[in-house]
């Protein structure tokens, strides 16, 4: 996969690509890596990018010149590259998402700052808008970094030893099962007996299990979404009848308070 950033701050980018799995993606040559300065697409001697706004009003647009100049010198080294801009008009970001964008050939992520860029950029040049989420950034920089990242790690060997992708969160549609490492009492808290029985059956699940209640309580979104198999319905059944015991014991073993259902 190679990345082209298209940003008036490469400089945001080195600390980025220096740390960590994409540090060790682009040392093994999974990852391509490497910005292009807008403002290097400037004509004028002040090589100016950003404009005020036609129709009049606060804040500056980025100039459609340097951003096309810069768009189509990206192109022209790797054509077979989707170019994407970072805007909170775009798809919504998610792991889908990610991988979808892990099967091209190359990205080229343009970054804008201030209000945006000119529209006629958008409309002619860009292929996919990408929005990270709903929330305003100072420029589309960070944007483009978690992207990266995401798509990174979903590029087969990025991921070292055992940690692989297919694993993880949101691969399955859950949450991350509960984690725990030593010690085997923290501050009071013991871990959980079962992880500690070398039982692989038992231990797989019980993390399943912890996966789907997690769901379940912190991002319930996410069950409403998926496609349950026959092992997920039955861990929710048998929590839906514990949870109806509980009532029905309320019910059966209290006499109902006046005035209330
Ligand atoms: N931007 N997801 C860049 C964002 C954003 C987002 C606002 C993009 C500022 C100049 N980008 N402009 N959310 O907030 O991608």
């Amino acid at each position: 996969m190679k990345f082209v950033v298209l940003t008036i701050f490469p400089e945001m980018f080195d600390p980025f690509w220096d740390h960590g799995i994409i540090r060790r993606a682009i040392d093994q040559n999974k990852i391509f890596a490497s910005t292009l300065n807008i403002r290097d697409f400037a004509e004028d001697k002040h090589q100016v990018t950003d404009d005020r706004p036609y129709g009049g009003g606060s804040g500056m647009v980025m100039k459609p010149e340097p951003l096309a100049g810069a768009i189509r010198a990206a192109n022209r080294k790797f054509p077979s590259a989707k170019t994407i801009l970072l805007t909170p008009q775009g798809r919504v970001f998610n792991q889908e998402v990610a991988n979808e964008l892990a099967a091209f050939e190359g990205l080229v992520l343009v970054c804008g700052r201030y209000e945006g860029v000119d529209e006629r950029i958008s409309h002619d040049l860009i292929d996919y808008e990408i929005s990270i989420g709903d929330y305003v950034l100072t420029g589309g920089e960070l944007a483009a970094m978690v992207v990266i990242d995401a798509v990174t790690r979903q590029i087969p060997g990025t991921l070292g030893g055992e940690d692989a992708a297919e694993k993880d969160s949101f691969s399955n549609g859950l949450l991350e099962h509960a984690h725990y490492t030593r010690p085997q009492v923290f501050e009071g808290n013991a871990v959980p007996e079962i992880l500690l029985s070398g039982h692989h059956k038992e231990i797989e699940n019980w993390r399943l299990e912890s996966a789907l209640l997690r769901t379940l309580l912190k991002r319930p979104d996410l069950l409403q979404d998926k496609r349950l198999n026959k092992k997920e319905i039955e861990i929710l059944k048998k929590w839906s009848r514990n949870i109806q015991n509980i009532i029905n014991f309320h019910h059966e073993g209290h006499k109902e308070p006046k005035g209330e259902k």
